[in-house]
Order: C-alpha cells, then sequence, then structure tokens
C-alpha cells in the first residue's frame, strides 16, 4: 500500500481542482449562500446554529465533488471493498475532521474573522454523533478513517440511531442519564436517500414448497416488516481526495403496515404501530462489553445487517453481477458478534432468494465473512434464546441449525466418538437455556477470526475458542488495534503535532506515524526536552480552562495530572485507582506521611456507567464523594485535586489526553481485549502505569521497560490465585494500609458520617472483588512510588515521554488496515 503522504502539506491538495472553495473570498461566497438561501437568514439576525450549520455546508462542499468522483472510480474498477458491519461508530465531532481533512482551516477561520465570527465558538456548537458506547465504537471510526486515507474501498454499514448514548450528569455525586438529542438542531453532515429505503421483514414462519424445476425448496412468510432508509456520511481521507462512505440505517414504518391497520379504522393504532417500527433504530443500548439479550437488540442487528446486504447485492454491485464471484468483489467485516446474523442472512439470499444450491451458498458465504471478536469476558459473549430467534427470524434459526448440523458432522468425522468435543462446539447449547452462540456461528462461517492484540489473541485461541484454533489453526489471528493519528494527535494536540512536524521537517508523519522514530534522538536534547514540556504545560492549561467553563472545576496547572478514563467496569479497576487516592489522603490524616513529602497531583476521572450497572453507580457515587472531601480539605489543597467532568466522551478525550502526564491502565490481567485509550495516551506523551493486560503488553515493549511502570499479577497469575481460593478479606486483614483505607471509606468520612452510604461497594471488595483489585494493590502502591520517583526529575520524565511518542507509530490505525489487509481481506488500493 503506498503510504498515504499528503500531496501538498498545510495546504489544498491537487484534488481541490474539483473544490468551489479555494480562496477566502470564495469561503465567505460559500458560506453567505449557505446562510442565506440554505438557512432563509441574514448575518445579523442568524444565530450560532444557523452559522455552524452554514459553516459546516460550505466545507462539506469541498468533500462533496470527491466523493463522487471516489464513487464513480470505485464503480469503474469494480475492485474488492470492505464492507465494515457495526452496531457502534462512535464518530466524535466532524466539523475539525472535514476541515483537516480539506486543508481549508486557515481559510475559513479568515474567512469567518472578516465576518466578525470565530471558529471556535462555532466549533463548540456542534453536538458529537455519540453512537457508539467506548473503545468498540471508536475502533470502528478509527478504522473508517484510516481506509479512506489509505485509498481502499470501504463502506461502514451501522444504524443511525435517534438517541445516541446517553449524556451523563452528576447530582449529589449520583450518575443520572439524560437522553442524547444530538439531531434536535439539525445535522449537516448526513445525506439521507428515503427514495433507497430497503424493506426488512420479522416473525411469521417458513413453509416447503416445489419449485420450478422439481426442487424441494424452503420460503420465509414474514409477519411485519419495517423500511430502512439509509443515511450516507462522507470518511474523508486526510488530504488525499479520497471520500469513503458511511451508511447508517434508520427505520420507518411501512406504507402497507401502517395502512393495514388504519383501513380498520384504527388511527391511533397505525400511529402506535408506526412508532412501534420507528422504535428499533431510536436508541443506542447504552452497555459496553456485555450482551443486553432483548428483543429489540436482535431487532437493531437484524435490521441494519439485512438492509446492509441488500444495498451490497442490489445497489452497490453492478446489474446482472455473477454471485459466484462474489468473494472477489467484498469482504463483509464482522465488528464483534453484533452482525454475525448477517451470516444466516446471506445464505437465505443466496438461497431462498437467489435459487442457488446450499454447498454454492456455503462456500461463498464462507470467503465472504471474517470476524474479530474484542472481549475475553465469557459473559459478553452473546447468545440468543432459540425461542426468540425462532419468533423474531424464524429462517433463520433453520439455516443456523442447517449450519451447525452439516459442522457436527464433520467435527463427528474429525473425532469420532467424542460427544463431548461435539457438544463443546455446537454453535446450539442447552444451558442455561437452549441458545444460538454467536461467536461460534461466527467463527465456523467466517474465512479469519481474529482478536484485538496479541495477549488477546493468544487466550481467544487458547481459552475462548480452543476447540475451533485446535480444529482450524489457519483461521486464527492478530490484528492489533490502532487510532488515527488524525484525529487523536493533529487534531487534538497542535501543539505537539507542531513541534513534531518541525522538528522532522515535513508533515508526513501524519500517514507514516512509524516516521516518529526520528524523534528518538531528539529525546536526548534538553532543548527539545524543554519544548516538549512547554507543550504538555499549555495542554495542561487548556485543559483547565475547558473544564472550568465546562464544568466549574478548578484544576491547579502545576501539579502531575493522572487520567483514567474509560468506561465504568468492575475488571478495569477504578476502585483501585480510588483505593490508592485514598491511601494517600490516609496517610496524611494520620499524620503518616506529612503533606508536604505528598508529590502533587491532579487525579482525572472520566467514566460512564451502564444505567442498569448497580455497582458501577455506586463507584462513580464513591468517587464523587472522595472527590468532594478531599478538594474542600485545606490539609491537603494543591496537593492533592481529585477531578471527574461528566459526560467524557470524545470532545472531552481529546482535551484530557494531551494534558495528561500518567496514563491509568490498570485492568486486571486476562480481561481488557485491547484497549485503545492506553495507545492515544503513549502517543501524546504521558507515560502508562499498567497492568500485563491486552495492548499495555505491546505498548511496554515498544517503548520499553524502563519508559512504563507494570505491576500487578500476570494472567497465569490470575488464574492460579483464582484457583486457590481468592480471599480478599484475608488481604484486607494482612495489610495494615489497606485495611485503614478501607475503613476510612467505611467510617462514613466520605459521606457526612453515613456508615452504610458505601457499604455496598465495601462488601463488594471484601466480599468477593471478583477482580482482585485487592490483591493488587500492594503491587500498585510500589509503582505509584516509582512514579513519583521518575517525575521528581522533569528532565528525565520528559525524555521518558517523548520515548512513547517516538516508539507509539505502530499504533497508527493505518497499520492495523495494513495487517488487515494483509491477513484478512487481500483488498487492493484503488488508483488515486
Ligand atoms: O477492540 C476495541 C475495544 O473493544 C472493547 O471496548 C469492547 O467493547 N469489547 C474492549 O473492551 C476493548 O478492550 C477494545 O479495545
Amino acid at each position: 500500500y503506498p503510504s498515504p503522504r499528503p500531496t501538498s502539506p498545510g495546504g489544498l491538495s491537487p484534488y481541490d481542482k474539483d473544490a468551489p472553495i479555494h480562496t477566502v473570498d470564495e469561503f465567505i461566497n460559500g458560506f453567505m449562500d449557505e446562510l442565506n438561501f440554505g438557512r432563509g437568514v441574514s448575518l445579523a439576525r442568524s444565530s450560532r446554529n444557523d452559522q455552524y450549520i452554514a459553516l459546516s455546508k460550505a466545507v462539506r462542499q469541498n468533500l462533496q465533488a470527491r466523493w463522487m468522483k471516489t464513487l464513480a472510480r470505485q464503480y469503474e474498477e469494480q475492485a474488492k471493498s470492505v464492507a465494515y458491519l457495526s452496531a457502534e461508530y462512535l464518530l466524535g465531532r466532524q466539523l475539525d475532521n472535514a476541515l483537516l481533512a480539506t486543508g481549508m482551516t486557515d481559510v475559513v477561520e479568515e474567512g469567518l474573522d472578516a465576518l466578525g465570527l470565530s471558529l471556535d465558538r462555532l466549533r463548540a456548537q456542534e453536538t458529537e454523533p455519540g453512537l457508539g458506547n467506548g473503545g468498540l465504537g471508536r475502533l470502528a471510526a478509527c478504522f473508517v478513517d484510516s481506509l479512506a486515507t489509505m485509498s481502499v474501498p470501504c463502506i461502514g454499514y451501522g444504524i443511525r440511531y435517534e438517541y445516541g448514548i446517553f449524556r451523563q450528569e452528576f447530582e449529589d455525586g449520583w450518575q443520572v442519564e439524560h437522553s442524547d438529542r444530538w439531531l434536535a438542531l439539525g445535522n449537516p453532515w448526513e445525506f439521507p436517500h428515503p427514495e433507497h429505503a430497503v424493506t426488512v421483514h420479522f416473525g411469521g414462519s417458513t413453509e416447503t414448497y416445489t419449485d420450478d424445476r422439481g426442487r424441494e425448496r424452503t420460503r420465509w412468510l414474514p409477519a411485519w416488516d419495517v423500511q430502512g432508509v439509509p443515511y450516507n456520511y462522507m470518511v474523508p481521507g486526510y488530504r488525499n481526495g479520497r471520500v469513503n462512505t458511511l451508511r447508517l440505517w434508520s427505520a420507518r414504518a411501512t406504507r402497507a403496515f401502517d395502512l393495514r391497520i388504519f383501513n380498520a379504522g384504527d388511527y391511533v393504532e397505525a400511529v402506535r404501530a408506526q412508532t412501534f417500527a420507528e422504535n428499533i433504530s431510536k436508541v443506542l443500548y447504552p452497555e459496553d462489553s456485555t450482551p443486553q439479550g432483548k428483543e429489540l437488540r436482535l431487532q437493531q442487528q437484524y435490521f441494519f445487517v439485512a438492509c446492509s446486504l441488500r444495498d451490497q447485492l442490489e445497489n452497490v454491485l453492478p446489474k446482472y453481477f455473477d454471485l459466484a464471484n462474489l468473494p472477489d468483489r467484498v469482504i463483509f467485516q464482522l465488528n464483534d458478534t453484533h452482525p454475525v446474523i448477517a451470516i444466516p442472512e446471506l445464505m437465505r439470499l443466496l438461497v431462498d432468494e437467489k435459487g442457488m444450491e446450499w454447498d454454492d451458498a456455503w462456500a461463498i458465504t464462507q470467503k465472504c465473512f471474517a470476524y474479530t471478536c474484542h472481549t475475553l469476558l465469557p459473559e459478553a459473549l452473546e447468545v440468543w434464546s432459540v425461542e426468540l430467534l425462532g419468533k423474531l427470524l424464524p429462517r433463520h434459526l433453520e439455516i443456523i441449525y442447517k449450519i451447525n448440523e452439516i459442522f457436527l458432522d464433520e467435527v463427528r468425522a474429525a473425532y469420532p466418538g467424542d460427544e463431548i468435543k461435539l457438544r463443546r462446539m455446537s454453535i446450539i447449547t442447552d444451558h442455561p437455556e437452549r441458545s444460538v452462540r454467536m461467536a461460534y456461528l461466527a467463527t465456523i462461517a467466517g474465512s479469519k477470526v481474529n482478536g484485538v492484540a496479541a495477549l488477546h489473541s493468544e487466550l481467544l485461541r487458547d481459552k475462548v475458542l480452543p476447540d475451533f484454533s485446535a480444529y482450524w489453526p489457519d483461521k486464527f489471528t492478530n490484528v492489533t488495534n490502532g487510532i488515527t493519528p488524525r484525529r487523536f494527535i493533529r487534531l487534538s494536540n497542535p501543539g505537539l503535532s507542531d513541534l513534531i512536524t518541525q522538528t522532522l521537517g515535513d508533515e508526513g508523519w501524519v500517514t507514516d506515524l512509524e516516521r516518529l522514530r526520528e524523534l528518538e534522538p531528539h529525546a536526548d536534547d534538553p532543548a527539545f526536552r524543554e519544548k516538549f514540556r512547554q507543550v504538555k504545560a499549555a495542554n495542561k492549561q487548556t485543559l483547565a480552562q475547558v473544564l472550568s467553563t465546562r464544568d466549574n472545576i478548578t484544576l491547579p496547572t502545576d501539579v502531575m495530572y493522572d487520567v483514567m478514563v474509560k468506561r465504568l467496569h468492575e475488571y478495569k479497576r477504578q476502585t483501585l485507582k480510588l483505593l490508592h487516592i485514598v491511601t494517600l489522603y490516609e496517610q496524611i490524616l494520620s499524620g503518616k506521611v506529612a503533606v508536604e513529602d505528598v508529590m502533587p497531583r491532579a487525579f482525572l476521572f472520566g467514566a460512564k456507567a451502564a444505567p442498569g450497572y448497580r455497582i458501577a453507580k455506586e463507584i462513580i457515587a464513591l468517587i464523587n464523594a472522595v472527590g468532594k472531601t478531599v478538594n474542600n480539605d485545606p490539609q491537603v489543597q494543591g496537593r492533592l485535586t481529585v477531578a471527574f467532568p461528566a459526560n467524557y466522551n470524545v470532545t472531552l478525550a481529546e482535551r484530557l489526553i494531551p494534558a495528561a502526564d500518567l496514563s491509568e491502565q490498570i485492568s486486571l490481567a486476562g480481561k481488557e481485549a485491547s484497549g485503545t485509550g492506553n495507545m492515544k495516551f503513549a502517543l501524546n506523551g504521558a507515560l502508562t502505569i499498567g497492568t500485563d493486560d491486552g495492548a499495555n503488553v505491546e505498548i511496554r515493549q515498544l517503548v520499553g521497560d524502563d519508559n512504563f511502570f507494570l505491576f500487578g499479577m500476570l494472567e497465569p497469575e490470575v488464574e492460579a490465585t483464582i484457583a486457590e481460593g481468592y480471599s480478599p478479606v484475608s488481604v484486607y486483614e494482612n495489610n495494615p494500609q489497606l485495611k485503614a483505607t478501607i475503613d476510612l471509606i467505611a467510617s462514613g468520612h466520605f459521606s457526612d458520617g453515613d456508615r452504610n452510604r458505601f457499604e455496598p461497594v465495601i462488601s463488594n471488595l471484601l466480599g468477593e472483588d471478583r477482580f482482585l483489585a485487592l490483591a493488587d494493590y500492594a503491587a500498585y502502591l510500589e509503582a505509584q512510588q516509582r512514579v513519583e520517583a521518575a517525575y521528581a526529575d522533569p528532565d528525565d520524565w520528559s525524555r521518558k515521554a517523548i520515548l512513547n511518542v517516538a516508539r507509539s507509530g505502530f499504533f497508527s490505525s493505518d497499520r492495523s488496515m495494513v495487517d488487515y489487509i494483509d491477513r484478512i481481506w487481500h483488498t487492493p488500493a484503488i488508483t488515486q
């Protein structure tokens, strides 16, 4: 793959000959046209939202010509493309990314300035599309960015949720969820195409019949249907003239559905039915790494994959395309098990609708899918009850049964007499109820199965799917996750980006991140280290300013920023971080440590808990309570600060990560599949304190042991500790500092004397501690002491931080894409 270098760094690329806006005057004209004729307002009477929309539409004009060209070229070349099937895309704000991709920022800034408007103010008007929960959805957004930047043909398919991830607020420290009305003020980045709506069926029954060639066939007689309306989004490559498509589906009642009821005279029921159909794309399930097992969720999954497959077969492929060649034209990448129902759907389309023989259809299907697993938590592997599947998708259930039957015959032949193995490998399980194991279905049908970090892929092979990996060793592979350098350094950290560009001499590193290696020698240059420190200090100032206006939080700017941002989940162990903070505080209160000897730190948290995840919400409340007490205690003022801004999202991440000194990646070993926040921090010059888990392993290998604070049990030790009969209470009894720390929480010190307030968290830790926070506590404190010792030497700390940046090039999602292409997809780049 040709390295996608910008054709004219910093300016408009030659592709912009297609674009209508090059100069400040052209921008002003374009913007005023959009404002006057698009919004119907004068500049004087326009609201900030009018201006934001007019600005976005003016900017998007420069992408649209390229978009059409990309599509035309792709159609002409008929090249194999990636259809990325993902129930989530956590996109982040669009305007900045479009400005970056087109190189229009300076022109726009100048133009707005001439009109007396501020780009910063208009940027802030955008509500980010939060169509994802966390890592998985953000990864999908990074991947489509990289594919566009590398000129690889790709369509991202997903759901246009009317309400994305909830907006989090704190009331008395307790998480309260509000609906995310991200579309309320209009969305200038989407292109609806109701004329291309697709009908999706549900329910009913099946019947057999004899076709005109005398063959016995089956057909589905569905009971109800909805329409999927495609909304197209542009996915611009970085200054390469390429714009790929993200197609998100929105559910709409079908006319037939409405009329039937309406004609029966029941207007109210007709409207209710319409709402019922439209509910399918109404809201994103706010769970992360845990399946929901709800009927609506299965409806969502089938809805979007059925629309997407039909779109590929009927709109993307040319008319009269020979479906035998489908694997040469498209690879459907299954982003976790959420879209796995696409497998029986493709079989149904090929066999029932196109009249193919089963074996031919299966041979095609097996080549057209590949599956990425994103978890190691057994409870997070999706299963669907046979009862529900049979009710909602009866034909698909039959197809799954048949796939299973044929597969089990193969297994029987390979392992004669091994009934236990047969039961272990069956797609259908009987416990706790008769269900379909979607990960097994994906593994059996997929051409490849990959984990998302080296350790994860190893554990996936050996622990999660061992029978399958023994049976098909070559099917299993690893692709370590990555992050897009465009959003997560070039956009979010302009100070560091400028320093890198000045030092390396050009901006090529933005699309060739391994070039950051050229920074290594500069880590030993005191002048460079000083500049690096200045960038970090400026980023802290910016963050403090943002948190002051956004959250009314006061943050000192001359202290270490110790940051833990991610979903709230027990396995990620926010409680371990909290125990560290309370320990430092307890040591001061009890006089064990003089306050002057405590290294000044600000602890920053960002985390949303799934609304129904009770203990996670209790942990949030406890963090807030500790923060309130510590921040208001004059004894520790200026030494310990705890900040927990509500509603952590991509926009806030873009401010927090560049300001961080220390990145907390402290999950229990063997639980975090990869993590991607860990990569973003390292790339932005934070040092990691972390366990040997997920992609931390590769980060440590690359940045070097001296530049990473490793602690905690390794995965095999975790297993052994549990097997021996882990007793958290004896860890507590035998560690006086831990005991004092937990006792301080239990004493009501952080809850106005109410000893019961945080009892659920305490008893969860002492009674079960499923993720062994107490077992790793001593090692974590010791590692934090190493952190303090290192931070005490700012010059050496900067050297380590610079080495983190220099050695993080591997974590570009461009590299992940090269790995997917080489190991799984085998798609060509399109000619520019
Ligand atoms: O692979 C992307 C991310 O996916 C998750 O967020 C997920 O939802 N399963 C994992 O928890 C992360 O470890 C992983 O980085």
